[in-house]
């Protein structure tokens, strides 16, 4: 079971307000997607993912194959079982991971095969792999196995690659035998308008329940980002979900979304989070600096989080200072929430026919980019 309905397409802009329903529940979109890439989202508890608003997290195939291994995961029922979050879950298929984390990876025809990170031993995987992978984990979304190309690449391997990840798109659907989970193709391309009209045309008239816009967010510019992802949103069909994989700033959310993008995926919030950088809604705060030694203020007085409900800037400072792992932990909440409440509150500005000024409201007061 599997079904997207479009509820509200803005009258100013590409915006769109949506529903995903699937066999672990429903998922109002756009959606914020927190990364729990072991299977646990790093220092948050389900418990307190649900009072943050998360309505679906990410696994990787690629870390949950090397640890625990997908039989274990199959063994617990599945992902969602298994770390008892028991609500819907989506898995990247693992080739972003080989080509960014992996030592050595020689890619052909057939797949990948690589080095583990780990231990530095041998590794194979191709889309027929990573898609019985991806159904012994068995998230209620899996990901086509892709190739992402670094940036700045030629244009010709750019070319070549994306005509690959086709091939291996095809693959990827033909691999595929169980029905209760879907399966989402994904956009390649770089930053050639051209090649990213191609990818387009060809991944969208595959039968996927989704797609992706993957190889953005790689190091080109900003504005490229945003062009790019304008620019393949109208070779996108309108019924099914789009997803931009790995972006990114709040800044990058609203400009998303405006573009017509459903789904979003990023690190950054836990992984600043961890590095004592919080998101408000009045910009970014460093809170080991000085200046909150003495301060009783929340980070963010229109948070409605846990932390901001409880907790001082000056005790946050202090547990970060003293190396506390309750630092992390109520740090790793507040942005998740300001990133899940952000989604939210675009939701609703789109449902009610605001989200241009909404958008230009945040920017207004923050811009979130850089540091
Ligand atoms: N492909 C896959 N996962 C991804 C990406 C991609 O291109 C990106 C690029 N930003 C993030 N995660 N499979
Ligand atoms: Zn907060």
């Amino acid at each position: 079971m599997f079904e997207f309905t479009l509820e509200k397409t803005s009258e100013k802009s590409k915006a769109r307000a949506g529903r995903i329903v699937t066999p672990h529940g429903e998922i109002e979109t756009p959606i914020f997607m927190p990364v729990g890439t072991v299977g646990s989202v790093k220092g948050v508890a389900p418990r307190e993912l649900d009072e943050i608003g998360a309505q679906i997290i990410l696994g990787n195939t690629y870390h949950l194959h090397l640890r625990p291994g997908e039989d274990t995961v199959a063994h617990f029922g599945g992902l969602a079982k298994f770390n008892s979050w028991n609500k819907p879950t989506l898995t990247d298929s693992g080739g972003f991971q080989v080509f960014s984390l992996a030592k050595l990876n020689k890619i052909g025809e057939e797949g990948v095969e690589f080095r583990s990170h780990l231990d530095g031993s041998k590794l194979f995987l191709s889309p027929e792999k990573s898609i019985e992978i991806q159904q012994k984990i068995g998230a209620d979304i899996m990901m086509a196995f892709d190739e992402c190309v670094p940036y700045p690449s030629e244009k010709i391997y750019v070319e070549k690659s994306l005509e690959l990840t086709t091939r291996w798109a095809e693959r990827c659907l033909k691999a595929k035998t169980r029905d209760d989970q879907a399966l989402f193709g994904i956009i390649q391309g770089g930053v050639f308008p051209d090649l990213r009209r191609r990818s387009a045309e060809q991944i969208c008239a595959l039968p996927f329940e989704g797609f992706a816009i993957g190889g953005l967010s790689v190091g080109e510019d900003i504005p490229t980002m945003y062009e790019i992802a304008d620019f393949i949103t109208d070779h996108m069909p309108a019924d099914k979900p789009r997803y931009l994989m790995g972006v990114g700033t709040p800044e990058d959310l609203l400009n998303g979304i405006e573009r017509g993008i459903d789904m979003f995926d990023c690190v950054m919030p836990t992984r600043n989070a961890r590095n004592a950088l919080l998101f408000t809604n009045s910009g970014k705060l460093h809170i080991k600096a000085a200046r909150y030694r003495l301060s009783d203020e929340p980070v963010d007085a229109e948070c409605g989080c846990y932390t901001c409900r409880n907790f001082s800037r000056g005790y946050l400072r202090h547990l970060y200072k003293t190396g506390e792992l309750l630092a992390l932990k109520l740090n790793s909440i507040h942005n998740l929430h300001f990133y899940l409440s952000l989604v939210k509150r675009a939701r609703n500005a789109i449902n009610n026919g605001f989200f241009e000024d909404f958008k230009k409201e945040i920017l207004d007061k923050i811009t979130f980019g850089g540091d």
